[in-house]
This record gives C-alpha cells, structure tokens and sequence, in this order.
C-alpha cells in the first residue's frame, strides 16, 4: 500500500512535566532548644546528626534555612508535622513552605 495516497496521518507527541518542587524552609526563634531542632530534624527529614546540626545552625545565625525540596503536599505536610512537633513541646519552632524559582 502506497503511504502517498493515504490521509496524513497524525503525529502524537507526549511530554512529561515534573510537578513543581516547594522549598521547605525552617525559621530561626529565640526559644526553641538547638538539640529540639536537630531532632526533629532528623525525625521529619531523615537527617543525619551533621546534616540536622549542620541545618540548625545555619537558621540560627541567618534566620532562616532551606531545608529540603519536595512536590508541594509532601513539603505542606512535612513542614505542617514538623511545626507540630515544636508546638506539641511548646516551642515557637516554625517551618514553612515557598515555591522554587
Ligand atoms: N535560636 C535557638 C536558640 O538559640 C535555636 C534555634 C535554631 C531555633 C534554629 C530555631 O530554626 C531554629 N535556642
């Protein structure tokens, strides 16, 4: 069969697109214990013990530290837990979220 005499034929193209990815970003207080930090850090994010610490300190002497990127639910509900943990101690400690640019 003659591919000239027949329709044109049409041509699907796919792309894949990765979701966005969302910073979360922990913020630096005057109350929290450095040591709380580092644990949660560990618990919420899978730190080890020198990436936690190494995170901690760095909010501590410039306010704030990007912790982690992930798709946009897994950052809200990782910074949401996260916070919680500080607020269940009674601690300010706060973790939010923004887009990466
Ligand atoms: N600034 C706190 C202190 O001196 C420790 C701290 C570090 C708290 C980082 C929050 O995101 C934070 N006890």
């Amino acid at each position: 069969m003659s591919r000239t005499l027949e329709s044109p034929r049409t041509v699907v193209q796919t792309t894949t697109k990765r979701p966005p990815l969302y910073k979360v970003i922990l913020l630096n207080d005057d109350y929290t214990p450095r040591d709380f930090v580092v644990g949660v850090l560990k618990a919420v994010f899978r730190m080890s013990e020198e990436q936690a610490y190494a995170v901690m300190i760095t909010a501590h002497r410039r306010d704030a530290c990007v912790v982690a990127v992930f798709a946009r639910d897994v950052a809200e509900t990782k910074a949401t837990e996260a916070t919680d943990l500080g607020k269940q101690a009674g601690y300010p400690l706060f973790f939010t979220t923004e887009p990466e640019t």
